[in-house]
C-alpha cells in the first residue's frame, strides 16, 4: 500500500533548492510523490511500499534512502515522528 513519511529538511534557501529536494526524493525508486516545503522545511513523500528496494539493494530502509537522497544534493535531513 502507498505509505507517508515526512522530513524535516534544513538548508534549503530558495525555490530552486527545494525543487531539486523534491527531484532527488522523486528518484528514489518506489517513491510515488514528493512535496517539499520551502516555508517549513520539510517534505511529505508518499511511496508504494510494495514497491520499494528491500534486501538485495543497497540494504538500506526506504526511510534512510529518502535522507541519503536529500543528503546526496547537499542538505540535511531527518525523519519527523
Ligand atoms: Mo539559489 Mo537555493 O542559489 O541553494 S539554489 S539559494
Amino acid at each position: 500500500g502507498v505509505c507517508t513519511v515526512k522530513l524535516d529538511v534544513r538548508g534549503m534557501h530558495c525555490s530552486a533548492c527545494s525543487s531539486a529536494v523534491e527531484a532527488a526524493l522523486q528518484a528514489v525508486p518506489g517513491v510515488q510523490s514528493a512535496a517539499v516545503s520551502l516555508a517549513v522545511q520539510q517534505a511529505e513523500v508518499r511511496y508504494n511500499a510494495g514497491t520499494v528496494a528491500g534486501a538485495g539493494g543497497s540494504g538500506l530502509s526506504i526511510e534512510q534512502q529518502l535522507v541519503a537522497a536529500v543528503e546526496d544534493c547537499g542538505f540535511e535531513a531527518s525523519v519527523i515522528g
